[in-house]
């Protein structure tokens, strides 16, 4: 089976609770590789883009503003069923139900904001996964 690609990113939340290395230890251990990363402050342009398939929702735009708020790191992580192996590692969207033992679950709560505020963004599939990586890392 040929190895795959998934787009990361560690949140604002994320970032500022001290978590980066948190999340990259869980990535590594479960054996993927990190084969590029960045850290930098996403503008809202960039995050239309990222999270187009939302515009609408009434989530949007407290999602862009929660995601604009402060520096994100964004990665690539390879190997056989990443996408869904991450997402697997992520946990459910909701951190209040993730399962224990998941990034969302053991990390991340409820916060009472407009905008559900859980850690990390994992691709959900190959057409996204290839539509992510170039907005994040051109060329790759
Ligand atoms: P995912 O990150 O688990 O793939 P998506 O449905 O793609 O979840 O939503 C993108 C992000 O928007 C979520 O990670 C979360 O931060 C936020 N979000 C999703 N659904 C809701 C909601 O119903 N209320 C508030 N925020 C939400
Ligand atoms: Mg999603």
């Amino acid at each position: 089976m040929s190895s795959e690609k998934t787009l990361i990113l560690i949140k604002p939340d994320g970032v500022r609770r001290g978590l980066v290395g948190e999340v990259i230890s869980r990535v590594e251990e479960k054996g993927y590789s990190i084969t590029a990363l960045r850290m930098l402050h996403a503008d809202r342009a960039l995050l239309e883009k990222h999270y187009a398939e939302h515009n609408g929702k009434p989530f949007y735009e407290p999602l862009l503003e929660f995601m604009t708020s402060g520096p994100i790191v964004a990665m690539i992580a390879e190997g056989n069923r990443v996408i869904e192996g991450f997402r697997s590692l992520a946990g459910a969207t909701d951190p209040t139900v993730a399962a224990p033992g998941t990034i969302r679950g053991d990390l991340a709560r409820d916060q009472g904001t407009k905008v559900v505020q859980n850690i990390v963004h994992g691709s959900d599939s190959p057409e996204s996964a290839a539509r992510e990586i170039a907005i994040f890392f051109e060329g790759k």
